[in-house]
């Protein structure tokens, strides 16, 4: 027998070692590609079951009644709990069709957004007597028409070259216009409601949330981007400066306020519902339109969240007033909150809260939509899940810039279990009380704006390749191109980049890489000129001596956490 010795064996196996090695890390490869590929086609089969439901059954109403099939006009119903001055004679706007219009699209149905398309150039109209809720009609209704008209017109999609005229455009003006008169108030914010054919209403309420007018600017900038009309981002962009100046000493802002006087009514607030997309539409509208002035914003508001909200991976009510915390709840829309954390650079902070949230999906099989932190329990009333995209969202964020299959294991379970509790013959239904699993008759539009999309994108990227998107908070995408950013040369981003010959093409940013965490240059008195950015943190002391990893903070350029070395200084040890 052939006997070799220590060294041979050491030769032979550091010879072999690496094809091994490569064989297995291209098996696991290709067997993460082909589960990618029947996920994403399971997501596709819920997209159509929620979309051929809704066609079929409801359309050219609003959503779709699974349980009865049939529809309800629910545009004027959303955001309206009382369910006060409902319309008479109103018959829907195909809300659901236009809030698919994008998802249509990312799944590759040229045919059917075309077809979607043009049913909408001939037949919407806004000149309805229908009292409908500012922000809602704004992210659904507008934001679905203007990313809808822009892919419509990206020179890579050809199908609807040739018969698309800018209709959805047209359309798109003219509800910004109708949208308009809700700004005319004293201090520039806007009512929460207007009636779409005779403008605000007589003793229409003064009351609206922050979110309701802080989140504004990304469709209506876009509106006035693409129209040349820029009295649709001016209102907007008052509206958010006037909000931003409504901040506390402590950067943080309430939940509700009054358009007429400018005062708040309720100082609480947390990055929940009344608020959340007011945080995202800062960040996002620097990546879209590259103002200094969002990202200032941006860095102090989320700064104050992190110091005055944050529990470890929780997130609780403070008072904007004190910073002392109010409420400690969990809500299902704060899931959103480690995907914006992604596009910061927070990816550590992101990953932890995104595990908790996680927790509780499994816990009960979906996310309850509030959850008390405080007695481990669920509120007694708002046991339901609505449908929610809010945790799918943040999973795709979290899979884009970690690519950690973990992220892929938590989008199949949310799969699974929305096709074992909510899905029915009609389509897909929401849920009544999480402890039951009881169902309501009712398919709500973002479901097929967001959940299905981020879910789809989570396992099938193809259409982020070489693109540079952002996704408004309907998850209706939006270009970042040179044309509307006053910070990005033509050269870095060029406006035309669709047609953009390969061998040419310039390395772009993508908004979500692990880069994009925007470093500013402040302004810091006899230091002189000190770089910041939202997710820094400084290390305990300022010799930048430590114990532990815990005594480092988090660098300001990069958003990497430091780590402390074997001689005891923080710095970029680790990558994280
Ligand atoms: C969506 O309409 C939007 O994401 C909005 O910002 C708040 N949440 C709902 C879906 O949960």
């Amino acid at each position: 027998m052939l006997r070799l010795n220590t060294g041979t064996w050491l030769l032979i196996f550091l010879l072999v070692s690496p094809t091994i090695f490569n064989i297995s890390v291209c098996e696991r490869d290709s067997r993460s590609a082909v589960k990618k590929r029947r996920m994403s086609e399971k997501v596709r089969k819920m997209f159509y079951h929620a979309y051929e439901n809704y066609m079929t059954y409801a359309f050219p109403h609003d959503e779709l009644k699974p349980l009865t099939k049939t529809f309800t006009d629910s545009l004027s119903e959303l955001g309206n709990l009382k369910l006060e001055h409902l319309p008479q004679e109103y018959n829907g706007s195909a809300l659901t069709l236009i809030e698919s219009l994008s998802s249509l699209l990312i799944m590759g149905n040229n045919t059917e957004f075309e077809k979607a398309v043009l049913w909408l150039s001939e037949n919407l109209t806004f000149d309805v007597d229908a009292r409908i809720n500012l922000f809602e009609c704004n992210i659904r209704v507008l934001g679905g028409l203007v990313s809808a008209h822009i892919l419509a017109t990206d020179s890579t999609n050809r199908s609807v070259q040739g018969i698309y005229k800018n209709q959805l455009l047209i359309l798109a003006e003219d509800l910004g216009q109708r949208f308009l008169p809700a700004f005319d108030t004293p201090t520039g914010l806007p009512y929460a409601w207007i009636n779409l054919k005779y403008g605000v209403m007589e003793n229409e309420t003064t009351e609206t949330s922050t979110s309701g007018c802080g989140s504004l600017i990304l469709e209506m900038g876009a509106l006035s981007r693409l129209t040349g009309d820029p009295r649709f981002e001016s209102a907007a962009l008052r509206a958010l400066r006037k909000l931003w100046s409504m901040r506390s000493s402590l950067n943080l802002l309430g939940t509700t306020l009054d358009v007429a006087s400018g005062e708040w009514i309720e100082y609480s607030s947390g990055i929940g519902a009344g608020v959340d997309s007011f945080y995202e539409y800062l960040i996002k509208a620097h990546i879209l339109f590259g103002r200094d002035e969002f990202w200032r914003m941006f860095q102090s508001a989320y700064l104050a969240v992190q110091k005055y909200f944050r529990h470890g991976p929780w997130y609780h009510e403070a008072d904007m007033r004190t910073g002392k915390a109010t409420y400690w709840q969990l809500t299902s829309l704060q899931a959103f909150w480690p995907g914006l954390q992604v596009l910061v650079g927070d990816i550590a902070a992101a990953n932890s809260s995104h595990r908790e949230f996680f927790y509780v999906w499994e816990k009960f099989g979906v996310l309850p939509e509030r959850y008390l932190l405080d007695h481990q329990m669920l509120h007694p009333t708002e046991k339901y899940y609505p449908l929610r995209p809010e945790l799918a969202e943040s999973t795709f964020y979290l899979y884009q810039a970690t690519k950690d299959p973990w992220y892929i294991e938590v989008g199949k379970s949310i799969v699974d279990s929305l096709n074992l509790y909510t899905k029915v013959e009609g389509g897909f239904a929401s849920i009544k009380d999480v402890t039951t699993m009881q169902l309501e008759d009712h398919q709500h539009s973002f479901f097929l704006a967001e959940t299905c999309k981020y879910l789809y994108l989570l396992f099938d990227d193809s259409f982020l390749v070489d693109r540079n998107y952002i996704f408004t908070t309907e998850g209706h995408p939006l270009p970042v191109v040179s044309a509307w950013h006053e910070r990005l040369p033509e050269t870095y981003i060029p406006s035309n980049w669709t047609s953009v010959k390969p061998e040419k093409k310039t390395k772009r940013a993508s908004a979500m890489s692990l880069q994009v965490c925007p470093a500013t240059t402040l302004n810091s008195g006899q230091n002189g000129q000190q770089v910041e950015s939202a997710c820094h943190i400084p290390d305990t002391r300022g010799n930048h001596r430590c114990l532990t990893d815990d005594d480092c903070g988090v660098e300001s350029t990069t958003c990497r956490r430091r780590s402390c070395s074997m001689a005891g200084y923080c710095g970029l040890w680790l990558f994280i």
